[in-house]
Formats: structure tokens, C-alpha cells, sequence
């Protein structure tokens, strides 16, 4: 048989846990929740021309704090649905229509927000391990489960808004703040003070296990930390020029860069490249998945190259890749002008490695990691 609400008798739980936890689960869904919006518009595959190139580390921080605060949640909603599932097993007075109607209806709202958070916990958690058990795609599944968690938690804080309010008002420790009841049952081994201590702890803990991707100095303790910033001089790699299927075609001495303008098209071997008039940029790369490290990148400015073509700095730029099927991701006007956007040919003094997107690659400031194509084979300008 079932259990019924009442047989859960533990006083550690009630309001004042789920309220307090409730809080903070919400602020940091909320901060998800934009910071995520944020990061879906800037991977643009036609370029976001909204975005702005300063600060340069602008996505670093968005995302991190994306990422970091997703970790926060996971720990958060465990306590939280710890603290209420015995109301799973409340059962409506069917003889009143009214009242049977409102609990199922709360119950629809409350699946829909219970799905929809552990979804994108799970599938988030999964992104940034790099492990991919599904057939849908990432971004646009993350995304728009984004839109019903956050409508369904908007819901779910103005109907619960009172007992919040009733919640935080009363003693973490004092009996139930809407029945008064003295609440019956076994004396818990911890006091609810100490249970909200504890998921404290086990948040910011998990947060400092993880922040190592993207905080150098954390990098030691964060056993969580998928990238350490250790790979080829000293930027981790997404994706080997060998899993890319470009190796044979980046070794090929008859490489050339192809540049397509308004006036004309011209064609560079590296050599040509590096014969340019050479810039340094410190500037991240900071990938969706919350990692990001500085790199010294060397190269050509891209305005330089759409001088060559007799293109205006500020064109719209549609950058090609010599891995096949990569999905596009164009520079908008304001980063194909920007000085500190380059086509990288170095980084930290060495030429680039096969990894990290020799012969050159795009390097641009402010932008997502996946925008920064690697293997660059044609640049052409399209408005
Ligand atoms: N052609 C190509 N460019 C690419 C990728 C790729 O898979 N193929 N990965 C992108 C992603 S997701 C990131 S985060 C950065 C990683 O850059 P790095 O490998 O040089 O550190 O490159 C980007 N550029
Ligand atoms: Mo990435």
C-alpha cells in the first residue's frame, strides 16, 4: 500500500527548509536562466550583430557563472525535493470538485516544473562532462526546456508565495508556521539549522570542484573540473584535428587561404600569412561547457585581410573550416573590425598546433568557444 503524507513523520522537514532552499534554488535557476538566453543568442550561426566585443572575457564570465550556478542547483534541488515528496502522496477530498481540482491542476504545474529542472540539470551536467547519451540536439533542447522551467517556476513562486513568505518569517527550528502544530514524530539527529548548514556546504562545495575550468588557481582542488587548462600550450582542446578529419588536408604543402571580397579573391599560403603585419591579442577561450583559458594568440588582423579585398573592416564575414559538415559560424561586423580580432597563426610564441586549428584559426574577443572556428580554409565577405 501507499504511503500517506502524514506516515512521513520526520521533523526535519518543513517549510522553513524548503522555503529557505527554495530561495536560493530559484535565484540561481533565474541567473541560469539568463546567462542561458544569453549564451543560445551569441552562438548565432549568422553572428550576433547585438553582441559587443568588450569587455574581452564578456562570455568567459557569463558562462562560467552559467555553469557554476547549474552545479549549485544540483545539490539545492535534492534537498528541496527531499524536503517535500511526501506531499506526493497527499490525496485530494475527492467529494469536493473545487478543491480536487486545484490540487490536480498544482500537481500538473509542479511535474512540469519538476521535469523540466532535472532535465536540464542532467543534460547540463552532461554537456560539460562531454558525454552526449542522446540522439537531440544540445542547444536547442537545453534552450527551450530553459522557457517551461522558468515559466513554471514563475507559477510555482506566486502560488506558494504566502507559505514562502509565512516560511521565512518563522524559526528555521520552530514547528510548522501554518498548522502551529507542534509537529508529532521521532526527534530528528540534526536540527533543520544544521540541515540548512550542511546544503550550504554541499553547494559551495560543489561549486569550488568544479570552478577549476575556468578559475586557474582552483584548478588543484576542483576534482570536478573537466579542463584543467593543460593541452597544447597551455589551452585545452574540444576536438582533435584527427577526430575533425582534417590532418591529412592541414599538412598539405599546397594549402591556401582563400579570401573572397567585393573587389577581389586572393589566395594565401601560410607563408604569405606570415609575411603579413603580425598582432599579439591575450584573449580567452571560453567554451559553452564553462571551461575557458588566456591564451597570446599571433596573427593577421582580419580587417587586414578584408583590406586585401577591398572590403570595408566592418563586413559581415562568413568563415569556412576545412573540417567537413562543421556547422558555421560567421563574424558579424563589429568583430571582423574589432583590431583584436585575428586569424590566429601562433599562440604563446609557437606556431599554432594541429589542435588548436593549424594552419590558422579564428580568435575573436568577448565571443563563445564555439565560434572561434579552427582549420580556417575561406573567409568570404558577405555584406
Ligand atoms: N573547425 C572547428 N573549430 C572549432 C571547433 C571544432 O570542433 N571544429 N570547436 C570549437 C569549440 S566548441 C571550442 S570551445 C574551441 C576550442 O578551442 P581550442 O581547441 O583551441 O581550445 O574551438 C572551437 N572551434
Ligand atoms: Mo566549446
Amino acid at each position: 500500500m501507499l504511503p500517506r503524507e502524514k506516515d512521513f513523520r520526520s521533523r526535519l522537514r518543513g517549510a522553513q527548509v524548503t522555503a529557505r532552499v527554495g530561495v536560493w534554488l530559484g535565484l540561481c535557476f533565474w541567473i541560469a536562466f539568463v546567462t542561458g538566453v544569453f549564451s543560445h543568442y551569441a552562438q548565432e550561426s549568422t553572428g550576433a550583430t547585438w553582441l559587443p566585443t568588450r569587455p574581452v572575457s564578456l562570455y568567459r564570465v557569463t558562462q562560467s557563472v552559467h555553469v557554476l550556478v547549474g552545479t549549485a542547483c544540483v545539490p539545492l534541488l535534492l534537498v528541496k525535493l527531499w524536503s517535500v515528496y511526501p506531499r506526493l502522496f497527499a490525496r485530494p477530498d475527492v467529494r469536493r470538485l473545487r478543491a480536487t481540482t486545484v490540487h490536480l491542476l498544482e500537481r500538473v504545474s509542479i511535474l512540469a516544473l519538476i521535469t523540466s529542472a532535472i532535465f536540464e540539470l542532467a543534460t547540463g551536467l552532461a554537456n560539460v562532462t562531454q558525454w552526449y547519451p542522446w540522439s537531440f540536439g544540445f542547444r536547442p533542447s537545453h534552450y527551450a526546456v530553459g522557457w517551461v522551467a522558468t515559466g513554471a517556476l514563475a507559477l510555482h513562486v506566486a502560488v506558494k508565495l504566502p507559505v514562502v513568505r509565512s516560511a521565512l518569517g518563522s524559526d528555521v527550528d520552530a514547528a510548522e508556521p501554518r498548522t502551529g502544530s507542534p509537529a508529532a514524530g521521532s526527534a530528528p539527529a540534526i536540527s533543520r539549522r544544521n540541515l540548512l548548514r550542511a546544503t550550504w556546504i554541499a553547494a559551495g562545495t560543489a561549486v569550488v570542484a568544479a570552478a577549476g575550468s575556468t578559475v586557474p588557481w582552483l584548478s588543484r582542488v576542483s576534482v570536478f573540473a573537466v579542463r584543467t587548462g593543460d593541452g597544447p600550450q597551455g589551452v585545452p582542446i574540444n576536438g582533435t584535428a584527427a577526430a575533425a578529419g582534417v590532418r591529412k588536408q592541414i599538412d598539405d604543402p599546397s594549402f591556401r587561404l582563400v579570401v573572397d571580397g567585393p573587389a577581389r579573391r586572393v589566395e594565401l599560403s601560410r607563408r604569405d600569412l606570415e609575411r603579413m603585419r603580425q598582432h599579439e591579442a591575450d584573449l580567452p577561450i571560453a567554451c559553452v561547457e564553462g571551461w575557458s583559458a588566456v591564451g597570446r594568440w599571433s596573427g593577421v588582423r582580419v580587417r587586414d585581410l578584408l583590406a586585401l579585398v577591398g572590403a570595408p573592416p566592418d563586413s559581415r564575414v562568413k568563415v569556412r573550416s576545412l573540417q567537413r559538415g562543421r556547422r558555421r559560424f560567421d563574424l558579424p561586423p563589429q568583430f571582423a573590425a574589432d583590431p583584436l580580432t585575428l586569424l590566429a597563426l601562433g599562440l604563446d610564441g609557437e606556431p599554432l598546433s594541429e589542435d588548436h586549428g593549424y594552419p590558422c584559426r579564428i580568435i575573436a574577443p568577448g565571443r563563445p568557444g564555439v565560434t572561434q572556428t579552427k582549420w580556417v580554409k575561406r573567409l568570404e565577405v558577405v555584406g
